[in-house]
C-alpha cells in the first residue's frame, strides 16, 4: 500500500498520532505537501462522508476522523502556507449560523496566509451581524465565508443584504465557499466571489484586491 492510501485508511480510522508520524514520513520522504493533502488526507475524509452519507459510520467516528485530519494539517501547514511574504490585504473569514464545519475554512485560512493576506478568524457559527461587524471594525477588504451544509448556506444571504444594510457593500468583496455552493448560488444572492477550494479562493481574494 502506498503511504498516501495509508495516510487515507489511518485517517478513516481515526488514528490521529499514526496520520501526524505518516505524514511526516511523506514529507520526509519529498512527498509535496499538496498530494499528501489531495491524495492522502482528503480521500480518506471524503470515504469517511460517503459512510456517513449511508449510516455506515456515525457522528463519533467522523469527529474522531476530523481530528486526525487536523492533526496531518497541522503539520503540513508551514508547507502549505509558504510563499509570498506581507499583508496584502485583510480578510475577516469564517463558517456561517448555525455550521459546525471549520476543516475547509482552516485550509481556505491557510492557504490565504500563505498568500500574504491578514485574516482574521471568526470561527464557527459565525451570524451575519458577527461578520459584517468584524469587517466594519476590522477594516477588511474581504468577508469570507465557509458553509458545508444545504441547510445553514442560505445564511451567505444575510450577509450580503447585512453588509449592504451597514453601508459596507462598496468596500468590501463577499466570497462564499463550501461543498454545497456553486458560482450561480453565489451569483443568485448577489455575493462578488465563488471560490470551489482553498486555493482557488486565496488566488480569488489577491485577484480581488488588485
Ligand atoms: Co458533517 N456533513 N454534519 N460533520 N460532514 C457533511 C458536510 C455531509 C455532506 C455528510 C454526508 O451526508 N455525506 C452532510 C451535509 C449534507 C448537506 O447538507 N448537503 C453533513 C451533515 C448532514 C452533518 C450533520 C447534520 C450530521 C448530524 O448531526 N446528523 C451535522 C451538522 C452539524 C452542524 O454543522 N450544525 C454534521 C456534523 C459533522 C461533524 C461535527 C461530525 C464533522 C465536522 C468536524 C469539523 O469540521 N471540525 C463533520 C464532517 C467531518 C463532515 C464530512 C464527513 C467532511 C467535511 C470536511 O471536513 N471535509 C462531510 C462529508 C464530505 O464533505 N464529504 C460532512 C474536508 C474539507 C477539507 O472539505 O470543508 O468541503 P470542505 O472544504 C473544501 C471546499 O468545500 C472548499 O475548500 C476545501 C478544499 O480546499 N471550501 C471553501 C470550504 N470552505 C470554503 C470557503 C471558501 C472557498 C472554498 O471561500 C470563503
Amino acid at each position: 500500500m502506498s503511504i498516501l492510501n495509508e495516510i487515507s485508511e489511518l485517517l478513516q480510522k481515526g488514528k490521529a498520532k499514526e496520520v501526524t508520524e505518516l505524514v511526516q514520513k511523506a514529507i520526509d520522504q519529498g512527498t509535496a505537501a499538496k498530494a499528501i493533502l489531495n491524495e492522502g488526507l482528503m480521500i480518506g475524509m471524503s470515504i469517511i462522508g460517503e459512510k456517513f452519507k449511508k449510516n455506515e459510520v456515525y457522528v463519533p467516528e467522523v469527529l474522531i476522523a476530523a481530528r486526525a485530519m487536523n492533526a496531518g494539517i497541522a503539520i503540513l501547514k508551514p508547507l502549505l502556507g509558504e510563499g509570498e511574504m506581507g499583508a496584502k490585504g485583510k480578510v475577516v473569514l469564517g463558517t456561517v449560523k448555525g455550521d459546525l464545519h471549520d476543516i475547509g475554512k482552516n485550509l481556505v485560512k491557510i492557504m490565504m496566509e500563505g498568500k500574504g493576506l491578514q485574516v482574521v478568524d471568526l470561527g464557527i457559527d459565525v451570524s451575519a451581524e458577527k461578520f459584517v461587524t468584524e469587517a466594519k471594525n476590522q477594516n477588511a477588504d474581504v468577508i469570507a465565508c465557509s458553509a458545508l451544509l444545504t441547510t445553514t448556506m442560505t445564511e451567505m444571504e444575510n450577509i450580503v443584504k447585512a453588509a449592504t444594510e451597514a453601508g459596507i457593500r462598496g468596500k468590501v468583496k463577499i466570497m462564499v465557499g463550501g461543498a454545497p455552493v456553486t458560482d450561480s448560488y453565489c451569483k443568485s444572492i448577489g455575493a462578488d466571489m465563488y471560490a470551489p477550494d482553498a486555493a482557488s479562493a486565496a488566488d480569488a481574494a489577491i485577484a480581488a484586491l488588485a
